[in-house]
């Protein structure tokens, strides 16, 4: 998998990336990390990515010009897609993630200031997905939780031990609660199904838990998994 991100501050990006999972997956090859700066396509001394809005009113607005020439630098592999990080797509999702995961390659875009000119999505036509109902400054975490969510369902950037078919999600359900030494903190006790070793009792308490939250934390996700 490879991830080409469009953004003006490549640091964000290129520093997330560099720990933990992610970091060995770029090693090992699994996927790769490449950032594109508008900023190196403007054509004025100056530098200039951002003008005053038409129309007036507060804020910046990010100029055509060097966001489409810097699209148009990045090479495109067969199966690519270009997605927009923006308060405007549809909300992010793991069967989204999922989707996303087929392709060879995803070219993202961020956003800053008060967004992007408008010309810039009337040529690029990207898919245009949200992370949540929030204000934030600037695309690059967006994009940063989709290029965790993606590369952890691509194969080989998961160890076997933070597999990931006994996650959250794959089922629909929230996760049981966890338990690790020692048996007893501060008074509160492991339950004792967990330390019995009988491996069927313990599936079934963990399945229940999950259920049992998911209904109490999160009915919308447990309406939703009663009915498929
Ligand atoms: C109007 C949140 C504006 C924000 C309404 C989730 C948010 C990209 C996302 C904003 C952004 C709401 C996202 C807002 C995002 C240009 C640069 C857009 C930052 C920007 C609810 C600022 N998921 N926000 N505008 O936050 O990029 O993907």
């Amino acid at each position: 998998m490879r991830f080409d991100v469009m953004t003006l501050f490549p640091e964000m990006i290129e520093n997330y990336c560099s720990f933990s999972i992610l970091k060995r997956a770029v090693e090992s090859g699994v996927i790769s990390v490449n950032t594109i700066n508008p900023r190196d396509f403007t054509l004025d001394k100056h530098k200039k990515v951002d003008d005053t809005p038409y129309g007036g009113g507060a804020g910046m607005v990010l100029m055509a010009q060097p966001y489409v020439d810097a699209y148009e630098s990045i090479i495109r592999l067969e199966n690519s897609i270009t997605v927009m990080l923006s308060p405007q797509g549809e909300p992010l999702n793991d069967s989204i993630v999922d989707g996303l995961a087929k392709a060879e390659q995803i070219i993202l875009m961020c956003g800053h200031y008060e967004g992007f000119d408008e010309r810039i999505r009337d040529i690029i036509k990207p898919r245009e997905i949200s992370i949540g109902d929030f204000v934030l400054t600037g695309g690059e975490l967006p994009a940063l939780c989709l290029i965790d969510a993606v590369s952890r369902k691509v194969e080989g950037t998961l160890g076997k031990i933070e597999s990931a078919d006994e996650d959250s999600f794959s089922n629909g359900l929230l996760e049981y609660p966890h338990y690790t030494k020692p048996r007893e903190y501060r008074g509160l006790k492991v339950p004792d199904v967990l330390l019995n070793g009988n491996h069927k009792e313990i599936a079934e308490f963990r399945f229940n838990m999950s259920l049992e939250r998911t209904k109490k934390k999160r009915p919308d996700l447990y309406e939703r998994y009663k009915t498929k």
